[in-house]
């Protein structure tokens, strides 16, 4: 403390203004009911009784670190080493991913409402590009991306204190920006309030990115970024935890019947909003955008780029359930898919599943099953005419899952092009088309699926068109598939 040398009067005349000074914080908080003076100084004393030194548990994706329970505030260690790797985006397409950590999306950091966060940020001797990391649970210049900024070879650290629970996205944000997190820098902070969040069976953690690479989707090799598309915002894929697949089919995140669920959702964009949805789940809880607020039965919610999301269901019915950007494009034709399988006992009072199926022919006259003509009578019909025919319903039917290339997805939906479980059954395929395939384990080309074939209303005729042109495509080569042939399995 410096001396005072003052003289007596400018002393008094000091104190004077400083005593009015705070009459004046006081009737402007009385007036107003803003105490953020007050709460201010609550926190900091709160957060300055740090106990304690840890290293952080971190984890990749899909899972997520246990709660310390321990709600005291702690200093917490973070390392993380940022690593410039090639590694799978989609089957057959590579990528030079810049990460935290050595995975897209980076580690998952669990921390408490007052820690202390020590954070050390290695930049590995192999890399060619500075890299930083700006957290957004952070209160303080750039979220500590000035703090940070470290060439290869080096490593840098500064502290922060968390104040504000919530779910945070961290990033680099190293010039270009954009860049840097097209590639794959990004992650999630959870700050958990005190007392913690409420128990839970299951937490995931999910992360949403878009790539942008110079060879159009599903283009095979090595691709290097687009500058050009990602200005424009327009990706090749966009992905849930850092490539096509990362988690449908074995990859799977898994639950039990009675489980409650709690989802981590992040999008690192750069540039996408994300209208995140599981087909067949509700919200039941959600934390707006990784807030406070919590809102609830929610179907769909957004989740801003540089965003966050809570998210809370109970499985009620076992089954795989899709988790999408309803944006729906980007799930089906650009890899934003992830699977999560229940599995346990079904109720069919939530759901019933399919009870009926019958044909629905409007204008028409009823047509009874013994009155329908024989089998005999129906009249057979040329190869190239099924096949023309079956391709228009083909894109109308199954080109949605099954793609236009007959490839499907990779994990999540069999091929149809050279599939051996197909072009080797005696049915010709007839069955599956006539009642679907009902969460049943098949195995296609030596890869194993569990997923939903939809049982679709589809009749005799139409049957015999889609699957003589499915049977005579994309490599495939068989006799055609007659009306009657159907026919005759569905009277089965
Ligand atoms: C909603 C998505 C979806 C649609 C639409 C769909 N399928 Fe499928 N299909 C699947 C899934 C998922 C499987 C794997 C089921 C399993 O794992 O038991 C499958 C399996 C198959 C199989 C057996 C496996 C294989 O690859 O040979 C055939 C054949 C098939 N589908 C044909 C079709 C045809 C033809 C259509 C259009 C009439 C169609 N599917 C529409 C999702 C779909
Ligand atoms: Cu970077």
């Amino acid at each position: 403390m410096k001396k005072i040398t003052h003289p007596e009067r400018s002393i008094l005349r000091y104190r004077w203004m400083a005593l009015t000074g705070l009459v004046l914080v006081l009737i402007y908080t009385a007036l107003t009911g803003c105490n953020q003076a007050s709460g201010a100084k609550t926190t900091l004393s709160d957060t300055a009784a740090v106990i304690g030194e840890m290293n952080a548990e971190l984890t990749h994706a899909p899972f997520v670190p246990n709660s310390r329970g321990a709600f005291q505030p702690e200093k917490v260690i973070v390392k993380i080493e940022v690593v410039e790797k090639v590694m799978k985006l989609a089957d057959g397409v590579d990528y030079t991913f810049w990460t935290f950590g050595g995975s897209v999306p980076g580690p998952f950091i669990r921390v408490q409402e007052g820690d202390e966060v020590e954070l050390h940020l290695s930049n590995s001797p192999g890399n060619k590009m500075p890299h930083n990391i700006d957290l957004h649970a952070v209160n303080g210049p750039g979220g500590g991306a000035e703090a940070t900024l470290t060439v290869p070879g080096h490593s840098s650290v500064f502290t922060f204190r968390v104040m504000n629970p919530g779910l945070y996205v961290y990033h680099c944000a190293t010039a270009p920006v954009g860049m840097h997190i097209a590639n794959g820098m990004y992650g999630l902070v959870l700050v958990e309030p005190k007392g913690g969040l409420p128990k839970v069976d299951k937490e995931f953690y999910i992360m949403q990115g878009e790539f942008y690479t110079k060879g159009k989707n599903g283009e095979a090799g090595l691709q290097p970024f687009d500058m050009d598309k990602a200005i424009k915002e327009q990706p090749e894929y966009v992905v849930f935890n850092g490539s096509v697949g990362a988690a449908t089919g074995s990859n799977a995140l898994q639950a039990k019947v009675g489980d409650r669920v709690r989802l981590y959702v992040g999008n690192g964009g750069p540039n996408l909003v994300s209208s995140f949805h599981v087909i067949g789940q509700i919200f039941d809880k959600v934390y707006q955008e990784g807030g406070s607020q919590v809102n609830q039965n929610v179907g769909t919610t957004l989740i801003p780029s540089g965003g966050a999301a809570i998210l809370e269901f109970t499985c009620h019915e076992p089954g795989t359930y899709n988790i999408v950007d309803h944006s729906i494009f980007r799930a089906f034709n650009q890899g934003a898919l992830a699977q999560l399988i229940v599995s346990g006992p079904e109720d069919k009072v939530v759901y019933s599943g399919k009870v009926k199926d019958e044909l629905y022919q409007p204008g028409s006259p009823e047509v009874s099953e013994s009155e329908a003509p024989a089998e005999a009578s129906i009249p057979d019909l040329p190869l190239a005419e099924r096949i023309k025919k079956g391709q228009v319903l083909f894109e109308t039917n199954c080109s949605s899952c099954h793609q236009p290339t007959g490839l499907g997805l990779p994990g999540a939906i069999p091929p149809l092009a050279q599939s051996d479980f197909l072009m080797n059954r005696q049915d010709k395929g007839i069955g599956v088309l006539l009642h679907g395939l009902n969460n049943e384990a098949i195995t296609v080309n030596g890869n194993h699926y569990q997923g939903v074939m939809p049982q679709l209303p589809l009749s005799d005729d139409q049957i015999a068109n889609i699957l003589s042109y499915v049977r005579n495509n994309w490599g495939n080569k068989s006799p055609v598939v007659q009306e009657k042939e159907v026919k005759k399995l569905r009277n089965q």
